[in-house]
């Protein structure tokens, strides 16, 4: 019988995991003794700058969205590379990794030039992006080659299941997808999954060689209490995220950068998520 990743220690995991930039973040993890991801979804550069700043402590990972992000606004002379080159600097003073959450989901020549150029050069800063498995193999093949010329560790997660109602993930999917993610050609790249409960995971399940396999899993969709917002998503705890149902990072956007003091709600989701990751270890 395999084992199951989710009782073993972020700790643990930091010393084996098959990917540079996972075994970095779960380090992170381990010493900061958080598991949130902040998803800054803000318009307003100078305003996620700022947010950042005041949030660093509290976060293992900051997910952007850079294409929502309104430069022309800016009285200043904000360039995208600036802006970049700025959160880069604040991951680096906080010890946090970014994650660009561009969702990928073409063919593999068409997102290696999404990757790498156009505007936002996202290989350049992004330790982390994501994937849709619909286009079949070729998307990983595409972006790993872009992600080997860059020099810095680089990861992706592909999305198996989402957290919005209705979604075609899970199930059948997801397992084609982590059938995907277990190709030996992309082993030190696809560090794991946007997914709602734990996927894959343990030993004898790489196909190859028997060592263990370990796939980290962020889960959007979380919230302090159960809901929604009336278009489609939808809100699950710490507890059943990541205590339940054996997930790594919660990833919250809304929660934190909505609330009236972002810093003392950001710490309540740490502390939660912190705390239903070391009862399930514990277990
Ligand atoms: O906490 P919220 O609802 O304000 O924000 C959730 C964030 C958004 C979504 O684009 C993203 O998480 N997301 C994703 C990701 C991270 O890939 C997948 C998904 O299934 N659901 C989801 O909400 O920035």
């Amino acid at each position: 019988m395999p084992s199951s990743t989710s009782t073993l220690t972020y700790e643990s995991r930091s010393q084996t995991h098959p990917t540079a930039a996972g075994r970095k973040l779960l380090q992170i993890i381990s010493q900061k003794r958080t598991n949130l991801c902040l998803s800054i979804d803000h318009t307003d550069p100078d305003k996620i700058l700022t947010l950042v700043q005041k949030l660093g402590p509290k976060i293992c990972l900051l997910k952007t969205h850079i294409d929502i992000i309104s430069f022309s606004s800016t009285t200043t002379s904000t360039t995208i590379k600036s802006f970049t080159t700025k959160l880069q600097a604040l991951a680096q003073e906080h010890t946090f990794m970014i994650f660009e959450d561009r969702k990928f989901a073409d063919i593999g020549s068409t997102v290696q030039h999404q990757y790498r150029g156009g505007v936002y050069e996202i290989a350049s800063w992004a330790d982390i992006t994501n994937a849709h498995s619909i286009p079949g193999p070729g998307i990983i093949r595409g972006l790993k080659e872009v992600a080997d010329g860059i020099g810095e560790p680089r990861g992706l997660l592909l999305l198996a299941e989402m957290s919005s109602k209705g979604n075609l993930g899970g199930g059948e999917y997801q397992e084609r997808t982590l059938a995907m993610a277990r190709n030996k050609e992309w082993r030190g790249f696809v560090m794991g999954f946007i997914a709602m409960k734990e996927v894959g995971g343990g030993s004898g399940n790489d196909g190859e060689g028997g060592e263990e396999e370990d796939f980290i899993v962020m889960t959007p969709g979380v919230g302090l209490q159960v809901g929604g917002d009336g278009l489609g998503q939808q809100y699950r705890t710490p507890e059943e995220v990541v205590g339940r149902d054996g997930c790594d990072v919660v990833i919250v956007g809304r929660g934190i950068v909505g609330a009236d003091d972002p810093v003392a709600v950001a710490e309540v989701y740490r502390e939660r998520s912190w705390e239903a990751y070391e009862g399930r270890v514990k277990n």
